[in-house]
């Protein structure tokens, strides 16, 4: 994928205020401090475009990255914050579950995931709604420069043996820190997007 132009369109409460151009969106989503921001920079050569936040959970919108005037890269808010309030976790569900239920223009959904400790439970339970939904997801393993080659075989087959009862593409090992994985996740987007 060539970059020419990324663009930040917005930060969206809820579905009513999204853009109206009706470009093909792929949305990006994840537990908090997963690591989803820093991989949009990264994927779009980008220092601050998608904002990396060390305040887990405060990120409650929706955000609109316009990629080449052709697509839009959306970063969901984060969930599975211990820290949460239970209230805050309802209104994230609502708030994600109109956006998959009622996004016509929406391709399919990168799932993010912590190579050294995921998938987690709620990671899952998004998997299995995206099933449900029957809207296409490709599972990302982040953070991989942080794993050692031991740490890396353990983290592979740990992930493919939890996710292999669901239909999702993946997964791929990613580092936003040294940009591996980069090439194929844009090749995977692509896919999507066609
Ligand atoms: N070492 C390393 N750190 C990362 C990587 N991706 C994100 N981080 C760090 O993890 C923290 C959370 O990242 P962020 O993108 O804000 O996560 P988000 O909450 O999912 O959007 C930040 O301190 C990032 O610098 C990565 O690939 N490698
Ligand atoms: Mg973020």
């Amino acid at each position: 994928m060539k970059i020419k132009e990324s663009k930040f369109i917005g930060s969206f409460a809820n579905n009513t205020q999204l853009p109206k151009d009706r470009l093909p969106e792929i949305a990006f989503a994840g537990r908090s401090n997963v690591g989803k921001s820093s991989l949009i920079n990264t994927l779009l050569a980008r220092k601050n475009l998608a904002r990396i936040s060390n305040t887990p959970g405060k990120t409650q919108l929706l955000n609109y990255i316009r990629v080449n005037d052709a697509f839009y890269l959306v970063d969901l808010p984060g969930y599975g914050f211990a820290k949460v309030p239970k209230s805050e976790k309802r209104r994230w569900r609502l708030m994600i579950d109109d956006y998959l239920k009622e996004s016509p223009y929406l391709r399919g959904v990168v799932s993010l995931i912590d190579s050294r400790h995921g998938p987690a439970n709620s990671d899952l339970e998004l998997i299995s709604w995206l099933a449900e939904l029957e809207i296409p997801c490709l599972v990302v393993a982040t953070k991989v420069d942080k794993l050692n080659r031991k740490q890396f075989n353990e983290s592979q087959n740990r992930i493919l043996q939890t996710i292999e009862r669901f239909p999702v593409h993946g997964p791929l090992f990613i580092s936003s820190a040294n940009g591996q994985g980069k090439k194929e996740l844009w090749q995977s987007i692509s896919n999507l997007l066609e």
